[in-house]
Protein backbone atom coordinates (compact mmCIF):
# COMPACT_ATOMS: atom_id res chain seq x y z
CA UNK A 1 0.00 0.00 0.00
CA UNK A 2 1.02 3.88 -0.63
CA UNK A 3 -0.32 6.94 0.58
CA UNK A 4 -4.06 7.46 -0.37
CA UNK A 5 -4.23 10.58 -2.97
CA UNK A 6 -7.56 10.68 -1.89
CA UNK A 7 -8.21 14.39 0.19
CA UNK A 8 -10.45 17.10 0.12
CA UNK A 9 -12.22 18.60 2.64
CA UNK A 10 -13.92 21.69 1.36
CA UNK A 11 -14.52 22.85 -2.62
CA UNK A 12 -11.61 25.58 -2.81
CA UNK A 13 -8.09 24.17 -1.84
CA UNK A 14 -5.88 24.30 -4.20
CA UNK A 15 -6.95 21.02 -7.26
CA UNK A 16 -4.81 18.21 -7.53
CA UNK A 17 -6.40 15.26 -8.54
CA UNK A 18 -9.99 15.01 -10.02
CA UNK A 19 -12.34 12.85 -12.20
CA UNK A 20 -13.73 14.37 -15.36
CA UNK A 21 -16.85 12.30 -16.57
CA UNK A 22 -17.20 10.89 -20.12
CA UNK A 23 -20.24 11.56 -22.63
CA UNK A 24 -20.00 9.03 -25.03
CA UNK A 25 -22.52 5.94 -24.34
CA UNK A 26 -25.02 8.50 -22.84
CA UNK A 27 -28.54 7.32 -23.06
CA UNK A 28 -31.68 9.62 -23.11
CA UNK A 29 -33.74 8.49 -20.03
CA UNK A 30 -36.89 7.19 -20.32
CA UNK A 31 -39.82 9.79 -19.14
CA UNK A 32 -41.47 8.71 -15.77
CA UNK A 33 -42.42 10.70 -12.63
CA UNK A 34 -39.07 11.17 -11.24
CA UNK A 35 -37.60 12.83 -14.09
CA UNK A 36 -40.64 15.11 -14.45
CA UNK A 37 -40.13 16.54 -10.89
CA UNK A 38 -37.00 18.49 -11.54
CA UNK A 39 -36.95 18.25 -15.63
CA UNK A 40 -38.30 21.44 -16.98
CA UNK A 41 -41.71 21.48 -19.02
CA UNK A 42 -40.09 22.67 -21.89
CA UNK A 43 -37.85 19.53 -21.96
CA UNK A 44 -40.43 16.82 -22.11
CA UNK A 45 -40.87 16.86 -26.22
CA UNK A 46 -37.10 15.97 -25.97
CA UNK A 47 -37.48 13.16 -23.33
CA UNK A 48 -40.62 11.55 -25.32
CA UNK A 49 -39.15 11.68 -28.57
CA UNK A 50 -35.41 10.00 -27.41
CA UNK A 51 -36.13 8.33 -24.34
CA UNK A 52 -34.23 4.79 -24.12
CA UNK A 53 -32.58 5.88 -27.58
CA UNK A 54 -28.66 7.21 -26.82
CA UNK A 55 -28.39 10.70 -27.14
CA UNK A 56 -28.03 12.31 -30.60
CA UNK A 57 -24.31 11.91 -31.98
CA UNK A 58 -23.63 15.45 -32.86
CA UNK A 59 -24.49 16.39 -29.13
CA UNK A 60 -22.66 13.67 -28.13
CA UNK A 61 -19.78 15.05 -30.01
CA UNK A 62 -19.96 18.39 -29.41
CA UNK A 63 -19.95 17.68 -25.99
CA UNK A 64 -17.52 15.34 -25.91
CA UNK A 65 -15.23 18.41 -27.28
CA UNK A 66 -15.68 20.54 -24.60
CA UNK A 67 -15.02 17.89 -21.75
CA UNK A 68 -11.70 16.37 -23.02
CA UNK A 69 -10.89 20.44 -23.41
CA UNK A 70 -11.26 20.28 -19.84
CA UNK A 71 -9.17 17.59 -18.72
CA UNK A 72 -6.29 18.73 -21.17
CA UNK A 73 -6.57 22.00 -19.79
CA UNK A 74 -6.31 20.60 -16.36
CA UNK A 75 -3.84 18.45 -16.87
CA UNK A 76 -1.83 21.69 -18.30
CA UNK A 77 -2.56 23.58 -15.15
CA UNK A 78 -0.80 20.74 -13.48
CA UNK A 79 -4.06 18.62 -12.15
CA UNK A 80 -4.12 14.91 -12.38
CA UNK A 81 -7.03 13.87 -13.98
CA UNK A 82 -9.18 10.44 -14.69
CA UNK A 83 -11.77 9.30 -16.47
CA UNK A 84 -14.09 6.76 -16.08
CA UNK A 85 -15.36 4.26 -18.24
CA UNK A 86 -17.02 4.48 -21.59
CA UNK A 87 -19.83 2.40 -20.92
CA UNK A 88 -22.59 1.86 -23.49
CA UNK A 89 -25.34 3.13 -21.37
CA UNK A 90 -28.34 2.17 -23.90
CA UNK A 91 -28.63 -1.68 -22.66
CA UNK A 92 -31.21 -2.14 -20.74
CA UNK A 93 -30.99 -3.66 -17.45
CA UNK A 94 -33.42 -5.74 -14.99
CA UNK A 95 -33.71 -5.67 -11.35
CA UNK A 96 -36.58 -7.50 -9.55
CA UNK A 97 -38.54 -4.35 -9.23
CA UNK A 98 -38.17 -2.84 -12.76
CA UNK A 99 -36.13 -2.46 -15.72
CA UNK A 100 -34.62 1.12 -17.61
CA UNK A 101 -32.26 1.95 -20.11
CA UNK A 102 -29.33 4.33 -17.98
CA UNK A 103 -27.76 7.40 -18.48
CA UNK A 104 -24.22 8.63 -18.90
CA UNK A 105 -21.12 8.88 -16.73
CA UNK A 106 -20.72 12.38 -17.46
CA UNK A 107 -21.22 14.00 -14.02
CA UNK A 108 -18.95 12.53 -11.27
CA UNK A 109 -20.08 15.02 -8.82
CA UNK A 110 -23.49 13.84 -8.97
CA UNK A 111 -22.19 9.75 -8.00
CA UNK A 112 -18.50 10.52 -5.94
CA UNK A 113 -17.95 12.47 -2.91
CA UNK A 114 -14.97 12.66 -1.32
CA UNK A 115 -14.82 13.67 2.70
CA UNK A 116 -11.39 13.67 3.97
CA UNK A 117 -9.30 10.25 3.00
CA UNK A 118 -12.73 8.95 2.06
CA UNK A 119 -14.84 8.11 -0.85
CA UNK A 120 -18.74 7.57 -0.65
CA UNK A 121 -20.59 6.05 -4.11
CA UNK A 122 -23.90 7.70 -3.82
CA UNK A 123 -26.57 5.43 -4.03
CA UNK A 124 -28.45 7.65 -6.25
CA UNK A 125 -32.74 7.62 -6.56
CA UNK A 126 -33.10 7.62 -10.54
CA UNK A 127 -33.54 4.06 -11.86
CA UNK A 128 -31.48 5.43 -14.80
CA UNK A 129 -28.90 6.15 -12.68
CA UNK A 130 -29.09 2.26 -10.62
CA UNK A 131 -25.75 1.27 -11.99
CA UNK A 132 -24.16 4.13 -12.73
CA UNK A 133 -21.35 3.94 -10.46
CA UNK A 134 -19.76 0.76 -11.88
CA UNK A 135 -18.42 2.98 -14.67
CA UNK A 136 -16.18 4.65 -11.71
CA UNK A 137 -15.19 1.37 -10.61
CA UNK A 138 -12.03 0.78 -11.63
CA UNK A 139 -11.01 4.27 -10.99
CA UNK A 140 -12.34 3.52 -7.14
CA UNK A 141 -10.36 -0.16 -6.89
CA UNK A 142 -7.31 1.04 -7.79
CA UNK A 143 -7.77 4.40 -5.17
CA UNK A 144 -8.75 1.84 -2.98
CA UNK A 145 -5.73 -0.42 -3.78
CA UNK A 146 -3.42 2.99 -3.06
CA UNK A 147 -5.10 3.23 0.35
CA UNK A 148 -8.16 5.22 0.08
CA UNK A 149 -11.31 4.34 2.43
CA UNK A 150 -14.50 3.64 0.34
CA UNK A 151 -17.82 3.02 1.25
CA UNK A 152 -21.32 2.49 -0.90
CA UNK A 153 -24.50 3.96 0.26
CA UNK A 154 -27.04 1.34 0.48
CA UNK A 155 -29.05 1.63 -2.87
CA UNK A 156 -32.58 2.13 -2.35
CA UNK A 157 -34.74 -0.89 -4.53
CA UNK A 158 -36.76 2.37 -6.79
CA UNK A 159 -39.48 -0.20 -6.27
CA UNK A 160 -43.00 1.67 -7.11
CA UNK A 161 -43.28 2.44 -3.04
CA UNK A 162 -39.88 4.44 -3.27
CA UNK A 163 -41.40 7.09 -5.40
CA UNK A 164 -44.69 9.40 -3.97
CA UNK A 165 -47.26 8.09 -6.24
CA UNK A 166 -49.00 11.69 -5.90
CA UNK A 167 -46.39 13.73 -5.78
CA UNK A 168 -47.14 16.85 -8.74
CA UNK A 169 -44.71 19.35 -9.53
CA UNK A 170 -47.36 21.61 -9.90
CA UNK A 171 -47.89 21.35 -6.01
CA UNK A 172 -44.37 21.05 -4.85
CA UNK A 173 -45.58 22.42 -1.62
CA UNK A 174 -48.49 20.72 0.59
CA UNK A 175 -49.65 23.52 4.12
CA UNK A 176 -45.83 25.56 3.04
CA UNK A 177 -44.03 21.98 3.43
CA UNK A 178 -41.66 20.81 0.32
CA UNK A 179 -42.45 18.05 -1.35
CA UNK A 180 -41.03 15.27 -3.54
CA UNK A 181 -40.98 12.91 -6.09
CA UNK A 182 -38.80 10.16 -3.72
CA UNK A 183 -40.07 8.98 -0.47
CA UNK A 184 -38.46 8.20 2.70
CA UNK A 185 -39.03 4.56 2.33
CA UNK A 186 -35.56 3.92 1.79
CA UNK A 187 -31.98 5.91 1.90
CA UNK A 188 -31.43 7.86 -1.50
CA UNK A 189 -29.22 10.48 -1.91
CA UNK A 190 -26.84 11.95 -4.85
CA UNK A 191 -23.85 13.06 -4.32
CA UNK A 192 -24.28 16.65 -5.51
CA UNK A 193 -26.73 17.46 -2.65
CA UNK A 194 -23.51 18.06 -0.47
CA UNK A 195 -21.45 21.02 -0.25
CA UNK A 196 -18.04 20.60 1.85
CA UNK A 197 -16.84 23.71 3.77
CA UNK A 198 -14.59 21.93 5.96
CA UNK A 199 -15.53 19.96 9.04
CA UNK A 200 -19.30 21.77 8.07
CA UNK A 201 -21.11 19.88 5.21
CA UNK A 202 -24.12 20.94 3.40
CA UNK A 203 -27.07 18.95 2.35
CA UNK A 204 -30.13 19.82 1.15
CA UNK A 205 -33.17 17.52 1.37
CA UNK A 206 -34.55 16.91 -2.87
CA UNK A 207 -36.31 15.06 -5.63
CA UNK A 208 -33.08 12.32 -5.40
CA UNK A 209 -32.30 12.84 -2.22
CA UNK A 210 -34.28 12.32 1.03
CA UNK A 211 -33.61 13.11 5.18
CA UNK A 212 -32.55 9.14 5.44
CA UNK A 213 -29.61 9.56 2.94
CA UNK A 214 -28.59 12.61 5.16
CA UNK A 215 -28.79 10.87 7.89
CA UNK A 216 -27.06 8.51 6.43
CA UNK A 217 -24.33 10.43 5.65
CA UNK A 218 -24.28 12.17 8.85
CA UNK A 219 -23.50 8.70 10.93
CA UNK A 220 -20.73 8.02 8.40
CA UNK A 221 -19.00 10.61 8.12
CA UNK A 222 -17.70 10.32 11.52
CA UNK A 223 -16.92 12.87 14.62
CA UNK A 224 -14.48 15.14 12.87
CA UNK A 225 -17.88 16.30 10.13
CA UNK A 226 -20.99 17.83 11.06
CA UNK A 227 -23.79 17.60 8.67
CA UNK A 228 -26.17 20.33 8.21
CA UNK A 229 -29.36 20.24 6.59
CA UNK A 230 -30.30 23.27 5.46
CA UNK A 231 -33.61 24.12 2.98
CA UNK A 232 -33.81 27.10 0.15
CA UNK A 233 -36.20 28.09 -2.28
CA UNK A 234 -35.87 26.15 -5.21
CA UNK A 235 -39.47 24.16 -5.73
CA UNK A 236 -37.93 21.70 -7.86
CA UNK A 237 -34.52 20.85 -6.06
CA UNK A 238 -31.97 18.53 -7.76
CA UNK A 239 -28.13 19.10 -6.36
CA UNK A 240 -27.30 22.22 -4.48
CA UNK A 241 -24.11 23.05 -6.54
CA UNK A 242 -26.08 26.12 -8.25
CA UNK A 243 -27.60 27.47 -5.31
CA UNK A 244 -25.17 27.35 -2.72
CA UNK A 245 -21.14 27.83 -4.15
CA UNK A 246 -18.64 27.98 -1.34
CA UNK A 247 -15.81 30.24 -2.92
CA UNK A 248 -13.29 30.10 -0.23
CA UNK A 249 -12.84 31.03 3.52
CA UNK A 250 -15.88 33.33 4.32
CA UNK A 251 -16.73 33.98 0.72
CA UNK A 252 -19.97 32.47 -0.31
CA UNK A 253 -21.84 32.64 -3.87
CA UNK A 254 -25.62 32.22 -3.00
CA UNK A 255 -28.40 32.06 -6.27
CA UNK A 256 -30.23 35.33 -6.16
CA UNK A 257 -33.29 33.85 -6.71
CA UNK A 258 -33.46 30.17 -4.50
CA UNK A 259 -31.81 31.66 -1.52
CA UNK A 260 -34.01 34.32 0.08
CA UNK A 261 -32.41 33.55 3.71
CA UNK A 262 -28.90 32.66 3.66
CA UNK A 263 -28.31 30.04 6.27
CA UNK A 264 -27.34 30.18 9.46
CA UNK A 265 -23.82 29.01 10.07
CA UNK A 266 -22.96 31.45 6.11
CA UNK A 267 -24.08 34.47 8.99
CA UNK A 268 -20.45 36.11 8.94
CA UNK A 269 -19.12 35.26 5.53
CA UNK A 270 -19.41 37.80 2.90
CA UNK A 271 -22.40 36.91 0.64
CA UNK A 272 -22.80 38.00 -3.09
CA UNK A 273 -25.07 37.25 -5.45
CA UNK A 274 -24.46 36.46 -9.10
CA UNK A 275 -25.69 38.29 -12.30
CA UNK A 276 -28.48 36.44 -13.94
CA UNK A 277 -27.54 33.57 -16.43
CA UNK A 278 -26.44 35.01 -19.89
CA UNK A 279 -29.15 32.70 -22.02
CA UNK A 280 -32.28 32.75 -19.75
CA UNK A 281 -34.87 30.22 -20.51
CA UNK A 282 -32.46 28.39 -22.64
CA UNK A 283 -34.48 25.23 -24.47
CA UNK A 284 -31.93 23.21 -25.04
CA UNK A 285 -31.34 22.91 -21.01
CA UNK A 286 -33.09 19.45 -20.54
CA UNK A 287 -32.41 18.43 -16.88
CA UNK A 288 -31.54 21.98 -15.26
CA UNK A 289 -32.34 25.16 -14.58
CA UNK A 290 -30.47 28.26 -16.18
CA UNK A 291 -28.30 28.83 -13.16
CA UNK A 292 -25.49 26.28 -14.44
CA UNK A 293 -23.97 29.80 -14.95
CA UNK A 294 -22.58 29.45 -11.22
CA UNK A 295 -22.18 25.46 -11.75
CA UNK A 296 -18.15 26.00 -11.85
CA UNK A 297 -14.82 24.53 -11.09
CA UNK A 298 -12.53 26.34 -8.22
CA UNK A 299 -9.08 25.39 -8.99
CA UNK A 300 -7.94 27.01 -5.44
CA UNK A 301 -9.45 29.76 -3.75
CA UNK A 302 -8.58 32.97 -6.10
CA UNK A 303 -8.94 31.34 -9.42
CA UNK A 304 -11.97 29.29 -11.11
CA UNK A 305 -12.40 28.07 -14.48
CA UNK A 306 -15.95 29.40 -15.96
CA UNK A 307 -18.04 28.64 -18.90
CA UNK A 308 -17.04 31.36 -21.53
CA UNK A 309 -20.15 33.20 -22.59
CA UNK A 310 -21.13 34.19 -18.98
CA UNK A 311 -19.22 37.17 -19.45
CA UNK A 312 -21.20 38.99 -16.84
CA UNK A 313 -20.57 36.79 -14.37
CA UNK A 314 -17.06 36.58 -15.47
CA UNK A 315 -16.44 40.78 -15.11
CA UNK A 316 -18.49 39.70 -11.53
CA UNK A 317 -15.91 37.37 -10.24
CA UNK A 318 -13.28 39.76 -11.31
CA UNK A 319 -14.48 42.05 -9.54
CA UNK A 320 -14.87 40.04 -6.53
CA UNK A 321 -11.01 39.75 -6.96
CA UNK A 322 -10.93 36.18 -8.42
CA UNK A 323 -8.51 35.00 -11.53
CA UNK A 324 -11.02 33.37 -13.96
CA UNK A 325 -10.19 31.02 -16.97
CA UNK A 326 -12.97 30.58 -19.25
CA UNK A 327 -13.73 27.78 -21.41
CA UNK A 328 -16.56 26.95 -23.63
CA UNK A 329 -18.81 24.32 -22.44
CA UNK A 330 -22.24 25.41 -23.71
CA UNK A 331 -22.78 22.12 -25.99
CA UNK A 332 -22.00 20.26 -22.42
CA UNK A 333 -25.42 22.17 -20.87
CA UNK A 334 -27.98 19.86 -22.45
CA UNK A 335 -26.80 16.80 -20.73
CA UNK A 336 -27.64 19.12 -16.99
CA UNK A 337 -24.25 20.14 -15.36
CA UNK A 338 -21.77 22.17 -16.24
CA UNK A 339 -17.75 22.24 -14.96
CA UNK A 340 -18.47 21.54 -11.75
CA UNK A 341 -20.79 18.79 -12.22
CA UNK A 342 -18.65 17.03 -14.89
CA UNK A 343 -15.63 16.73 -12.41
CA UNK A 344 -15.58 15.29 -9.14
CA UNK A 345 -12.43 16.22 -6.47
CA UNK A 346 -10.03 13.54 -5.87
CA UNK A 347 -7.69 15.41 -3.98
CA UNK A 348 -7.02 19.28 -2.57
CA UNK A 349 -4.05 20.03 -0.25
CA UNK A 350 -4.71 21.70 2.69
CA UNK A 351 -5.69 20.11 6.57
CA UNK A 352 -9.06 19.87 8.05
CA UNK A 353 -10.65 22.95 8.92
CA UNK A 354 -13.02 24.52 10.54
CA UNK A 355 -14.50 27.67 9.10
CA UNK A 356 -17.32 28.91 11.16
N1 LIG B 1 -26.94 19.17 -11.69
C1 LIG B 1 -27.00 20.57 -11.46
C2 LIG B 1 -28.33 21.09 -11.88
C3 LIG B 1 -28.93 21.93 -10.90
C4 LIG B 1 -29.90 22.90 -11.52
O1 LIG B 1 -30.83 22.49 -12.23
O2 LIG B 1 -29.77 24.10 -11.31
Amino acid sequence: MTESRVWSCNEWDPLEECIVGVVEGSTVPIWDAALQATSPKHAEWFFKKYGGQPFPQDMVSRAARELDGLAELLVRLGVRVTRPERVDFSKTVQTPWWSSTGLYAAMPRDVILVVGDTIIEAPMAWRSRYFEAYAYRPLLQSYFQNGAKWIVAPKPTMGENFYQADYSPDRPRIDGEKQFVISEAEIAFDAADFVRCGRDIFAQKSNVTNGLGIEWMRRHVGHDFRVHEVEFDDEHPMHIDTTIVPLGPGKLLANPVWVNKIPEQFKSWEVRRPPPPVSPYDSALYFSSDWLTINFLSLDEKTVIVEEREEPLIEFLKDWGFDTIAIPFRNFYPFGGSIHCATADIRRSGSLRSYF
